[in-house]
């Protein structure tokens, strides 16, 4: 906590200074005049399944809205935009990508974020009766949703009631009402463990929310930071500056400075309404409509022309590589933290997101390979929602799922090569678990690696090398360039 309230924001951790960057990297898109029931949404899907490294997408001229209250998608869909929001050079590749974030969170400290009195967020204070939220282009994201979300790449703020702990994390929020929201947060998640100690205690309970803010602090609030360590002094550690925060006036609860959209209020002990279903990242339906607790607001705050952040869950067939990087840093770090050596790579494939966890390793010892994949899928940032677990040689490309592919089909035997663990860590979202009896699931291990026994026995591949693609690609280069100009390329031979 900052000892000292200053008046003077000493940076800018700003999303409007973040789309300027976006905008020169020639990565952003403007569309006006989308409407905010379904129509917003289909053309974000649309963009995400048509286009391999999407754009950021501002929707203004929304319809029966002001046309300058406008709705920004797509934020962190290229590897270019994660790694400008995260600091990191612009110009890696996945794995290397992954491998410089990991580093970053190895060695980051957390930078006390910097309280101030005033920013952005206070040109428009509404209290009371003149609150509206109805007023914000607020989307309906897909067809079966039960609602318009006003939350799905933004903020929310609590205290923990015995601890006074801040914690910010990204849990769904529903528009309930002019004045409402609905609030839904997975079993485990920091402010579920808030909220529940506030209601066995009979307490009002304070919430802050965001609802547009830099990309940055979404990260910080959809990741797993350790349980107590503040959200805005880890992004603030991974930048190398202090996030510039305000004491909300009414709940003391601390919001961007700069964030476009904050409302703060309170949930009232047994008050709840229906909340969902909504389309969640795993690709469907799999929570029913059911009674959550809400907010009543009694601030709103909002920059001129605010814009609404959203990162509504798509089909993860066609979005969310920057999702698998983060958690592969994660995961990979855990795993470095058990002690499991020799490492070359974690990768969550995109489609699969928390469901597959793929691991390239060096073999150095017989287990070695078991004793990565337990570790990958029961470290704390690996353990969640998993369902396989591949260990292949170092010599296969895990971001690249032929190869993963090929790495089972040749180097995994189902008899010898599977284990299956059960009654692992899962929750409402698992699509594969029957009504009633979520919360449990189990995970499968394969081992596709060269088998330990045998591995230098195991029959040599066909695959061309590096060094005779390296020797016969530089003696034919002018031949292939013009080859290649002539047709789509997968992959470029510079590569
Ligand atoms: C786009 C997006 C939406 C999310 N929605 C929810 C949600 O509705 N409820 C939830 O409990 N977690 C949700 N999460 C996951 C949490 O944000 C994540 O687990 C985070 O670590 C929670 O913060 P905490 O560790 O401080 O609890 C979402 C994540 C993303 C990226
Ligand atoms: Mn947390």
């Amino acid at each position: 906590m900052a000892t000292a309230t200053q008046t003077k924001a000493t940076n800018s951790v700003d999303l409007r200074d973040w789309l300027k960057e976006v905008k020169r990297l020639e990565q952003l898109e403007q569309i006006s005049g989308a409407h905010w029931d379904l129509e917003l949404g289909a053309l974000t899907e649309i963009i995400l399944e048509r286009i391999s490294t999407p754009p950021a997408v501002v929707f203004d001229n929304v319809p029966g809205f002001d046309p300058n209250r406008r709705v920004l998608v797509n934020m962190l869909e290229t590897l270019e935009r994660t790694a400008l929001t995260l600091d990191l050079p612009l110009d890696l590749k996945i794995i290397p990508l992954i491998d410089a974030l990991r580093a970053k969170l190895r060695s980051m400290q957390p930078i006390t974020a910097n309280v101030v009195s005033t920013g952005p967020v206070f040109e428009n204070i509404e209290r009371g009766e003149q609150i509206d939220l109805t007023k914000f282009p607020v989307p309906r994201w897909h067809a079966g949703d039960g609602g318009r979300y006003l939350g799905t790449a933004h903020l929310v703020v609590t205290r923990d009631p015995e601890t006074a702990v801040e914690n910010v994390g990204c849990y769904r929020v529903m528009l309930q009402d002019k004045d409402k929201v609905g609030l839904y947060i997975s079993p485990g998640k920091h402010g579920k463990i808030h909220y529940e100690k506030a209601m066995k205690a009979g307490k009002p309970f304070p919430v802050a929310m965001a609802f547009g803010q830099h990309p940055l602090l979404y990260i910080a609030a959809s990741q797993a930071v350790p349980f107590g360590v503040n959200e805005y002094d880890w992004a603030g550690g991974l930048i190398g500056q202090p996030i510039d925060v305000i004491e909300g006036p009414v709940t003391g609860l601390r919001f961007p400075a700069n964030a476009e959209i904050v409302i703060e209020g309170e949930i009232i002990p047994g008050e709840t309404m229906p909340e969902g279903p909504f389309g969640e990242w795993p690709g469907y339906y799999a929570s029913a409509r059911r009674a959550e607790p809400f907010v009543r607001v009694k601030a709103l705050y909002y920059r001129n022309d605010p814009i609404i952040t959203g990162a509504a869950p798509f089909k993860p067939t066609i979005h969310g590589m920057y999702r698998s990087c983060l958690r592969a840093a994660t995961v990979w770090n855990g795993m470095e933290q058990a002690g499991v050596p020799d490492i070359k790579g974690v990768y969550l494939p995109p489609p699969a997101q928390r469901f597959m966890i793929v691991v390239a390793i060096k073999q150095r010892y017989p287990g070695h390979a078991k004793q990565a994949a337990l570790v990958a899928c029961q470290c704390h940032a690996g353990a969640y929602l998993g369902r396989y677990v591949v260990v292949v040689d170092d010599d296969i490309d895990i971001t690249d799922t032929n190869e993963v592919l090929w790495a089972i089909c040749t180097r995994s035997d189902p008899a010898t090569s599977v284990d299956i663990l059960r009654r692992c860590w899962s929750g409402p979202l698992d699509p594969i678990i029957q009504p009633g009896q979520k919360g449990f699931n189990s995970r499968m291990i394969i081992e596709a690696v060269r088998p330990w026994e045998w591995r230098d026995k195991f029959p040599a591949t066909s695959a061309i090398t590096d060094e005779t693609r390296k020797v016969y690609g530089s003696k034919w280069q002018r031949q292939l360039d013009q080859v290649q100009a002539r047709h789509r390329v997968t992959r470029a031979l510079s590569e």
